[in-house]
């Protein structure tokens, strides 16, 4: 299956299709009009209202793709906080964010930060350390004289240095709004919009496996939670993985979510051989869930999506055949099929539009 016409870098492509399933989602988020809980992304938008203003904050990683090999390899990701009315798209201004950052259940971050601007940017500056108490260093901008809140300054950006990021899975951010329109008049408590959200840092495993005597490098990231028991099954060329998950419906339900597992694997050979591949979640055919990006000659790229309608589809069948106590979604991987999930070989033209649109 040709994806694109163009020739584009597999993060822009990454980038993309997370653009698609997030786009449908903020769309489900607005006509539904809750302030929602989410994980399994690396932006998001959430609802609350302001007086009767209309009060949303977009949370969102920048680059989109932001894994434990990226961040090793050096890159500093910024975290964007943007308050803003959603009627007119016009920022909030002299916006206080009180953010907490907690990560399986683990406080890593709790601070005031304001923007005069609304529009709020946190460098991430992940530091491994081996100490159990190590907290988070706030550096740069510049400390309000009156309250001694973090104040962003444009050319000296707020920099949290800790251990954050410093491992994949879901990054749970708690954003409290303390001040809008004015520095120093506080809202009153029982207007405070609260939002929860949360945010997922790619955790990227490689692997060896074994083909007709040959080691070849597989490379898998997942973007919702740590993978284990990695296998390779030669006499079924299938690749198996499994993901802790919680398959409570009504969990699922009332959270906007989406699974995304992306295993690479180099050219050629007799697993990448058909070009598509049959997925399975818990022994349940999800093939349509699976998207081959085959635009570079050297390997394949296999993503796995699943979205929320999906998964509750799953979740399901899962509770029904009595699997859902073992707290897994297990995976294989297997050439066959007829491969690519429907609509996703839209041109990258109409991408951009629905990028655009947000
Ligand atoms: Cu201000």
């Amino acid at each position: 299956m040709v994806l694109f016409a163009t020739t584009t870098t597999i993060t822009v492509i990454v980038a993309a299709i997370f653009i698609i399933f997030t786009s449908a989602i903020f769309a489900s988020i607005a006509i539904i009009k809750q302030s929602a809980f989410a994980d399994g992304l690396t932006q998001e938008q959430l609802s609350a209202s302001l007086g009767n203003r209309k009060a949303d904050l977009l949370i969102k990683m920048n680059p989109a793709v932001v894994t434990t090999e990226t961040l090793e390899q050096g890159q500093k990701p910024t975290i964007e906080f943007r308050l803003f009315d959603s009627n007119t798209n016009q920022s909030f201004s002299h916006v206080t964010y009180y953010i907490i950052l907690e990560k399986d259940g683990k406080r890593l971050l709790s601070n005031m930060f304001h923007d005069h601007n609304g529009d709020l940017k946190i460098q991430v500056n992940p530091i491994n350390t081996t100490s159990k108490a190590a907290t988070t260093s706030l550096s740069g901008g510049e400390q309000d004289p009156l309250l001694g809140i973090l104040t962003a300054a444009q050319a000296d950006p707020i920099i949290a240095s800790g251990p954050i990021f410093l491992r994949g899975g879901l990054y749970h951010f708690i954003v409290r709004i303390e001040t809008v329109d004015s520095d120093y008049t506080l809202l009153p408590d029982n207007q405070e919009p609260i939002y929860d959200s949360w945010l997922s840092i790619g955790n990227t495993e490689n692997m060896q496996i074994s083909i007709d005597g040959k080691q070849i490098p597989i490379k898998i990231i997942s973007y919702y939670d740590k993978l284990s028991d990695f296998g390779f099954d030669n006499k079924n060329m299938q690749i198996l993985f499994d993901m802790p998950f919680n398959w409570n419906v009504s969990r699922i339900n009332n959270t906007s979510i989406f699974v995304h597992e992306e295993v690479t694997v180099p050219k050629a050979n007799a697993f990448t051989a058909k070009g598509s591949f049959i997925g399975k979640v818990n022994g349940i055919d999800i093939s349509k869930n699976v998207m081959v990006d085959n635009t570079n000659p050297e390997k394949d790229v296999i993503h796995v999506m699943i979205p929320k309608n999906n998964l509750i589809q799953l979740a399901d069948q899962v509770n029904k055949n009595g699997q859902a106590s073992t707290g897994l979604m297990k995976f294989t991987l297997q050439p066959g099929g007829t491969g690519g999930a429907a609509g996703m070989s839209m041109p990258m033209s109409s991408m951009g539009s629905m990028a655009s649109g947000m």
